[in-house]
Parts: C-alpha cells; sequence; structure tokens
C-alpha cells in the first residue's frame, strides 16, 4: 500500500468554437484533453453545428462532449482545462457571450456540486443548452445531472434550436 490516492471519477467536458477552424479546434483541443497526465479519454461524442445562443451576429459553433476518467481535482482539472483554451490561442470577442477559439466546460464531475469563485459544476447553462445535452446524451443517456435531474428529462424539455450533428 502507498499513500497516493488511486481515486477516479467520470466527469465530461463541454468542447465548443466558433473561430479559427472550429473541427480544426475541437480535434487539437480534444487530442490535448487527453494527453494530459491524470485524464482518460472515455468516449467523445459526435460532432455538432449549432446556432450561437447569445449575439446572433457571431458565425455558428461547433461543440462536442468528451467523456473523461480522471484523478484531478476540479480545479486542478479546470486549470488544465484553462492552459488547453490559451495554448490553442483563445481570442474572446469583447462582448459578453461573444465568439472565441476555444470553449472547455467541466459539465460534470461525477456526482459532485462544486460552487467555487472560479468553478460552478455541474456547469449552470447545462439544462438549457441543447449544444451540450445532446452530445452529452449520445455517450450517457443515463446520466443523472447532480441537481438538475435525468438528462433524458432534461432532453425532453429542450427544443433542438438548429442544432444539427456533423459526419
Ligand atoms: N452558443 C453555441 N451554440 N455553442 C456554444 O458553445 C456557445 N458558447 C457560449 C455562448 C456564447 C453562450 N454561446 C454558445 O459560451
Amino acid at each position: 500500500m502507498n499513500n497516493s490516492s488511486t481515486q477516479t471519477i467520470t466527469a465530461y467536458i463541454g468542447l465548443g468554437s466558433n473561430l479559427a477552424s472550429p473541427v480544426t479546434q475541437i480535434k487539437s483541443a480534444r487530442n490535448a484533453i487527453a494527453a494530459t497526465a491524470g485524464i482518460k479519454e472515455l468516449a467523445f461524442s459526435s460532432l455538432y453545428h449549432s446556432s450561437p445562443m447569445g449575439p446572433q451576429d457571431q458565425p455558428d459553433y461547433v461543440n462536442a462532449v468528451m467523456a473523461i476518467e480522471t484523478g484531478l481535482s476540479p480545479t486542478d482539472l479546470l486549470h488544465c482545462l484553462q492552459r488547453i483554451e490559451h495554448a490553442q490561442g483563445r481570442i474572446r470577442r469583447g462582448e459578453r457571450w461573444g465568439a472565441r477559439t476555444l470553449d472547455l466546460d467541466i459539465l460534470v464531475y461525477g456526482d459532485q456540486c462544486i460552487e467555487l469563485p472560479e468553478l460552478t459544476v455541474p456547469h449552470s447553462g447545462v439544462s438549457e443548452r441543447s449544444f451540450v445535452l445532446y452530445p452529452l446524451y449520445e455517450l450517457a443517456p443515463q446520466l443523472i445531472i447532480p441537481g438538475q435531474g435525468n438528462i433524458a428529462d432534461l432532453i425532453a424539455n429542450c427544443p433542438l434550436a438548429g442544432l444539427k450533428r456533423l459526419d
């Protein structure tokens, strides 16, 4: 026996991009996440094309969801994702909810509800966002989103709103 923790949890990461070749951004981010120490990729959803939520004068998005197994704490995981966003030259146009090269969000982290100044999990917008719920449902149709409910019920109340599967 040693003292190092071997406990891992399943987490779901939302990926989104609408600038600088979004499909390439999402694929590079997937590779970077999977190559991170302490993270193992379990599954990756289809890519989806989605109309922007928020200001409409921005390009459409490409979205996907990745399931991972990780021993990283929620904040360590957040910092890894932020490093990947910056390494891919994250550009955010000035306004709130404006266009971005790459957005990586921790949607779900095991069965935990986390409220920290820098991190809210489950991600606050999960249940209203078709571009999150549908790819998540593809990977985990039985998922219970802590504090929000069962994904099948959430999907039933969430219109597609222009979401289309690519490939
Ligand atoms: N809209 C879509 N369709 N996809 C996103 O990933 C996305 N991300 C955001 C905002 C600006 C809210 N709109 C989005 O952060």
